[in-house]
């Protein structure tokens, strides 16, 4: 069974224009069975391509949401770090009592009042993350914003203090991927 006559095209790729001329009088097509064997090998060959060109696209997606996590995690801790120290600067909380104080959300609505000082934010979460006024930024979706504030040592800031000191470590972390993907920021305020 004749299926397609290739022969004249495949030779004048390998040879030119003269073996053409001299192909169409003597060719006679490919049967069924060398097309489809043909198309097997060629199948064969493509998936390794595939496979290659997809792990770098999924690659590729990587650094663009770990930007995304970053400018999340920047957006946030840029809203906590003006506030206040603690509640009471003067005599700040223990470290057991440090989260949002009496009647406090962090967008402040309907009736309640804002958070105002950095220790508010203390083991906050939003999925999505939310704009102040606590619209979720939908575009985001997947990505997971938390917070935890603690009392850092006076003279190593990388360790957890159990007692008041003038500094407070903030960091915010960001997840997406199910959580198997995380980046975040931190910062110090200070009590002075
Ligand atoms: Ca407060
Ligand atoms: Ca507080």
């Amino acid at each position: 069974m004749k299926i397609f006559n290739l022969c004249c095209a495949r030779r004048r790729f390998l040879a030119g224009n003269r073996l053409f001329n001299r192909c169409n009088r003597f060719s006679k097509g490919f049967s069924l069975a060398e097309v489809l064997v043909a198309v097997v090998v060629i199948a064969v060959a493509l998936v390794p391509v595939i496979m290659v060109f997809s792990q770098g696209v999924k690659q590729g997606k990587t650094p663009q949401q770990i930007t995304v996590a970053t400018m999340l995690a920047q957006d946030l801790l840029e809203e906590i770090m003006p506030k206040k120290f603690d509640e009471n600067p003067v005599n700040p909380v223990a470290p057991v009592s440090l989260g949002p104080d009496t009647g406090e959300t962090r967008s402040g609505l309907p009736t309640t009042r804002n958070y105002d000082d950095v220790d508010d934010y203390r083991n906050y979460t939003e999925s999505p993350p939310r704009e102040v006024d606590g619209t979720a930024m939908t575009e985001y979706t997947g990505y997971t914003r938390t917070v935890a504030v603690d009392y850092v040592s006076e003279t190593n800031v990388d360790t957890v203090s159990s007692v008041i000191t003038r500094f407070k470590r903030v960091r915010v972390t960001v997840t997406w991927d199910n959580g198997t993907q995380s980046t975040e920021l931190e910062a110090l305020k200070g009590n002075y």
